[in-house]
């Protein structure tokens, strides 16, 4: 048969894509056509989901031609990019974002009115993609929006995981785990490519063969899967750009079907083919606490391999001299979930592309970055010998030999310094041999950094000083940042509104240009507009909570938000503690109800499934809230509400409404923090420690501005130094005893002491996180909360202060210091 060649210079081909007409009537007919054509029902007939999905898909085709654009020209202009790779990214709903990014949100919501359809039930129909735990899935989110945003050149790369982050509901206070089937509609915004599936290997063993004269290795492998890409937009804000999103699902490879052909035992062969296909089957629920699990690590090798791959064959042309690859691409790690990728880069360039081991080793150092999310040193991801030699054995092979020169430069600097090798060395032995993924990250990247100054500097002194000694300059820092667009522009329209109104336009792209805003704090008609916004806010809140769980917050109650993870570090039992006083207070007759500050405490939090006592503090806060909630003598004063599953749609919510912003984490022990930049953008004053990203909150918006409490960093080590006793804590002061006897008396669980005990005797007894020794300055600092609050206008003031002093936390800023100090990726104009 005659070879056709593509002629891709088909004059229509070559006829620049054009969305639909960028009119109401252009809108209604798109959406129309996807809904014929698309989902093949007609208007009359369709059902919600038809008409999100061809809404969803309108939006899509509006935004088509910028994305082959700017996918063609990735190929033409050879330039710098960036590869972010991270088994996480909790993207939120796509709907309105992408709606903003195309400015088409006028048109599309006028095109509905039309067509008689509401546009809210379109919105609702969308669940979100929930592909990460918390904050480091997050901040992947928002980076690629800002990227996108600044028009630098970026592939995020990850899973597909078919399940995501669980969807948390209360039986009985307590919480219990449901399936996060977000697929089971479909998504209208994945584009899959079956047929650029690739095959990833794994198992086996390694062997040395001659290859004319050289003795190399080579892995033969024991069994494969296939890679499937899904292919998703990230649209610019308002730029005319759209990146890519690469997530990978696994799918059984044909020897698996084969096995299920030729095999007589054709349950066994179908057992084989889901073990393939489970590797992207569930986002793993710990949250900076890794579990060691082997699919886990499969997971890991799984995308990276795959993204690289998949970007070393399909982005870079196909004569690209492979020495060259520092200057067109940059793998940031995120955390250590992708670092096999280094042993992987250097499999690819030495064993298929046949490079010397030093020249690969060069190019590898110069193509990763590191960047590390935690300082608890349980969180420190290791991989046991056993396990990574039997999954990937050629990996483990490139490991020790990376770890081998490694240790013989610092032989060779240090001298047989045997301590200082063994705390270096990639391969720990203790409790069994097993690689710690951080230092193979320290060692390859080429930049390390943390995620706010105080972490930066704490990882440099405490957790890795050997290697900042060694490494001198390898260590940086780059503090986090959020999307202004999503967490301001959408979360919260009615602040955008005045901002514009007050500064004009384009301080969202441009975010220290809320330092103008300084002005207005003085203006009372701006104040009083401001504060008006905060209310409406709380209203909207207070509809989202009423339909979705039946909850009810009081007109006139300072809204105080705790929403994070629950985790023992971040200290969701501090936040309790007050409450039970306030409670304990109250019910013996000490303070009249009246004299208290009416309150509503929310709390979100979801705990990893294995984490007991992080479900049991779960349990008494809605135990807590269940007693405080209907007891008369409180006369609604104080409230607690514990909506479940909370996400990053009710984020979206509740941070528009709060005043106040608890950020109560143990000195020392929060990385950066992100909640905490979004409700200070929000205009929330914050109650916080010295800890992680509050340093710089605290610095930038004043201390007039911030509620600060607790042990500084430095007095957290001396404490320990000392000996920390909690009890004494608990001894003297007559508050924290009363608290801690309540709960223990049985008061939240119908008078059964047995429920909370292990709660109260490990705050008792063991107390790593401090929560005692915090406790009666925290209570301290609240009451200088009641107090400022009841002046709502100087409140308003330093609300205003802090979205006014609070730019420097955009994503925008992170990334252009990403690219300055670490990618050297420039925008592509
Ligand atoms: C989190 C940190 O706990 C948080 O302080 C930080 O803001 C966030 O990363 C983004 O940098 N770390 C994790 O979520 N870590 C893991 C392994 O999940």
């Amino acid at each position: 048969p005659a070879h056709h060649p593509l002629n891709a210079t088909h004059p229509l081909a070559l006829a620049p894509v054009t969305g639909p007409a960028s009119s109401v009537d252009g809108f209604v007919r798109q959406f129309l056509r996807n809904l014929n054509y698309e989902r093949g029902v007609p208007l009359s007939a369709s059902t919600p989901n038809d008409r999100y999905f061809a809404f969803a898909m309108t939006v899509r085709d509006y935004l088509m031609a910028r994305w082959l654009e700017d996918l063609r020209r990735q190929r033409v202009v050879q330039a710098k990019g960036v590869c972010y790779l991270s088994a996480e990214y909790l993207l939120g709903r796509q709907l309105d974002n992408n709606l903003l990014a195309s400015g088409l949100t006028e048109i599309a919501t006028e095109a509905m009115v039309a067509c008689g359809i509401d546009i809210e039930e379109l919105r609702a129909q969308e669940v979100e993609p929930g592909l990460g735990n918390g904050g480091l899935g997050r901040l992947a989110a928002c980076f690629i929006d800002s990227l996108a945003t600044m028009g630098v050149p970026n592939i995020g790369y990850g899973i597909r995981y078919e399940y995501g982050i669980f969807r948390q509901t209360f039986v009985d206070g307590q919480q219990v785990e449901q399936p996060d089937a977000w697929l089971t509609l479909g998504s209208p915004w994945e584009f899959p490519h079956p047929e650029a599936a690739r095959r990833i290997s794994f198992g086996g063993h390694t062997e040395t063969y001659d290859d004319a004269g050289v003795t190399r290795s080579r892995w033969v492998p024991g069994w494969d899967v296939l890679a499937v890409p899904y292919n998703y937009m990230v649209p610019g804000y308002l730029n005319g750009r759209v990146n890519t999103l690469r997530l990978w699902s696994a799918k059984a490879t044909d020897s698996f079907d084969l096995r299920v052909f030729n095999s007589g035992d054709y349950e066994e062969a179908v057992r084989a083919q889901t073990f393939a296909e489970n590797i992207s089957k569930v986002l793993y629920p710990e949250d900076s606490t890794p579990q060691g699990k082997e699919l886990r690590l499969q997971q890991q090798y799984f995308f990276v391999a795959a993204s690289i791959g998949d970007f070393l064959e399909h982005t870079l042309p196909a004569d690209f001299d492979i020495h060259k690859l520092p200057d067109r691409v940059i793998f940031q790690l995120n955390d250590t979930h992708p670092v096999i990728g280094v042993p992987e880069l250097m499999r690819v360039l030495v064993d298929e592309r046949k490079l010397e081991w030093d020249a690969a080793w060069a190019i590898t150092q110069q193509c990763f970055a590191y960047t590390c999310h935690t300082l608890l040193p349980e969180a420190l991801e290791v991989w046991s010998v056993d396990l990574l030699g039997r999954l990937l054995p050629r990996h483990l092979e490139i490991i020790y030999r990376i770890n081998e020169e490694f240790l013989e430069a610092v032989r060779e600097r240090y001298g047989d310094d045997e301590m200082r090798i063994r705390n270096m060395s990639i391969i720990g032995e203790f409790p069994e041999r097993s690689v710690r993924m951080a230092y193979l990250a320290t060692v390859a990247g080429a930049k390390v950094n943390g995620v706010a100054e105080l972490h930066s500097q704490l990882l440099r002194d405490k957790v890795l000083p050997d290697f900042n000694d060694f490494f001198p300059g390898k260590f940086t820092n780059v503090t986090n940042g959020i999307t202004p667009r999503r967490f301001v522009r959408l979360a919260n329209p009615g602040l955008s509104g005045l901002i514009t109104e007050a500064i004009g336009t384009g301080w969202l792209t441009d975010l220290e240009r809320l330092r103008e805003l300084e002005a207005y704090a003085e203006d009372p008609q701006f104040r009083q507009a401001f504060a008006e916004v905060k209310a409406a806010n709380k209203r909207r809140l207070g509809d989202v909570l009423r339909a979705r769980d039946g909850l009810e917050i009081s007109d006139g109650h300072m809204l105080d938000v705790m929403v994070k993870r629950l985790h023992e570090y971040k200290r969701q039992m501090l936040k309790l503690l007050h409450v039970v006083t306030q409670y304990g207070s109250i019910v013996s007759g000490r303070v009249a109800a009246s004299d208290v500050l009416p309150r509503t405490v929310i709390f979100g939090a979801k705990a990893a499934p294995g984490y007991a006592m992080a479900k049991r503090i779960i349990h008494l806060i809605n135990a807590v809230g269940e007693v405080v909630n209907t007891d008369p003598r409180v006369e609604g004063r104080l409230k607690v509400l514990f909506p479940p599953n909370y996400n990053v749609t009710l984020a979206e919510r509740l941070i528009p409404a709060a005043d106040l912003s608890e950020q109560i984490s143990l000195a020392g022990k929060e990385a950066s923090g992100t909640g905490n930049m979004k409700f200070a953008l929000n205009g929330a004053l914050t109650i916080g420690t010295d800890d992680g990203a509050n340093v710089e909150i605290r610095q930038l918006v004043g201390d007039d501005n911030f509620f600060l409490f607790g042990m500084s960093e430095p007095e957290v080590e001396a404490l320990w130094a000392r000996g920390y006793k909690p009890a004494d804590f608990y001894q003297g002061d007559e508050n924290l005893r009363r608290a801690m006897d309540l709960i223990a008396s049985g008061a939240f669980s119908g008078g059964d002491r047995s429920v909370f005990e292990p709660i109260v005797s490990n705050l008792l007894y063991d107390d790593r996180f401090m929560v005692l020794a915090d406790y009666s300055s925290y209570v301290a600092a609240q009451e200088r909360v009641d107090a400022a609050y009841v002046d709502q206008d100087a409140w308003t003031r330093s609300a205003i202060l802090n979205v006014a002093r609070s730019g420097f936390f955009s994503s925008d800023r992170s990334m252009r210091d990403y690219i300055e100090r670490i990618w050297h990726t420039p925008p592509l104009l």
